[in-house]
């Protein structure tokens, strides 16, 4: 009887872990997501200066859900309002925020690149707006969560390649020079963080906060897609807190060149044949020594066509780990 019980409780683990590990890879809407390991996301009212770390004063998240998916769901914020606790002060809390949430043709943006809100004059709010509202200082959403919805999936704009239906949430600080500091998450639930099976999320431009220690390694996970040769990366007032790196299965660490207050650096990354089709790891790693407090910065990538590079909460294939048995090979002149 005891012997039965065994293998029936064996049998019982050995059918849910696999799914369970399956759950926790394909279903990570946290944004930021969990490996990402970054505190917040980051917008500032419209009356900020640039130097606190926010070019301009917006943000642009795109969430997928999987076809199959065919319940209703909600985008969660985590500490939408502009006071109390984890907020930027400055001077007072004057600040407004509006979030919004966006389906509809103009959503999807492999078709409609305006979408993206990478260049001054993109109408980033193009869609159909599904919900939306304008935060404050407001006590009652302080350290809490607000959820937006329910939506059905199908209100989205269906995008072939990743056969899902893709919504747009937009963060816009209005007036007010204060930081909004937020996070988001996708959830089957109103009430609780309960992710949808097979969603993600994911930006073009990544603003956000890293934490205020030394030990804490920040990452973004950027997809390289087929036709890609080289990328140019470029961030933004990252105060010279220690070094960029650049890992993936091909390349153990290439260092990037770092911004200072207030200004943009770039450089030229090259792309090798095993990368394509999977995720780059950008490390982010705090300067020792001196504490750089509250860095907000930057982060965009184009390929070498001037497309832009999708950075994905839930990492695409997973995170990359470098593997140094993989060479590229080099072609072979025809004799
Ligand atoms: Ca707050
Ligand atoms: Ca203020
Ligand atoms: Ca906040
Ligand atoms: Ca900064």
């Amino acid at each position: 009887m005891k012997c039965k019980r065994i293998i029936f409780i064996t049998l019982l683990v050995l059918i849910i872990l696999p799914g369970f590990r399956t759950g926790f890879t394909l279903s990570a809407q946290a944004v930021p997501g969990k490996e990402e390991n970054i505190p917040f996301l980051v917008t500032f009212g419209k009356d900020a200066e640039t130097s606190w770390g926010d070019d301009d004063f917006r943000q642009v998240f795109f969430f997928t859900i999987p076809r199959e998916y065919t319940g209703r769901f909600y985008i969660r914020v985590f500490d939408p309002d502009v006071g109390g606790e984890h907020d930027e002060i400055r001077g007072d809390f004057d600040t407004r925020t509006f979030f919004g949430v966006y389906g509809g043709k103009g959503v999807d943006p492999d078709k409609n690149q305006q979408s993206r809100g990478l260049s001054k004059g993109d109408n980033y709010r193009e869609g159909t707006l599904l919900a939306s509202r304008v935060f404050g200082s407001e006590a009652r959403y302080d350290n809490k969560w607000f959820s937006f919805g329910p939506f059905n999936p199908t209100a989205g704009d269906f995008n072939e390649k990743w056969n899902s239906y893709i919504f747009k949430m937009v963060v816009e600080g209005l007036n007010g020079d204060d930081g909004n500091l937020y996070r988001f998450f996708m959830s089957r639930e109103a009430e609780s963080n309960l992710p949808v099976e097979g969603g993600n999320a994911f930006t073009y431009k990544y603003t956000f906060r890293m934490w205020n220690d030394f030990k804490s390694v920040a990452h973004i996970y950027p997809y390289v897609d087929s036709g890609v040769v080289w990328i140019k990366q470029r961030n933004f007032d990252w105060d010279n807190d220690g070094h960029i790196l650049v890992v993936s299965r091909y390349k153990q660490g290439i260092s990037l060149s770092v911004s200072n207050e207030n200004e943009w650096k770039e450089d030229r990354i090259p792309i090798e044949a095993p990368e394509i089709g999977s995720s780059l790891d950008f490390q982010f790693h705090k300067a020792q020594g001196e504490l750089v407090k509250n860095n907000n910065v930057v982060v965009t990538l184009e390929s070498q066509r001037g497309d832009a590079l999708p950075f994905f909460s839930s990492p695409i294939g997973g995170v990359p780990v470098y593997n140094p048995k993989i060479t590229v090979r080099k072609a072979v002149k025809p004799k």
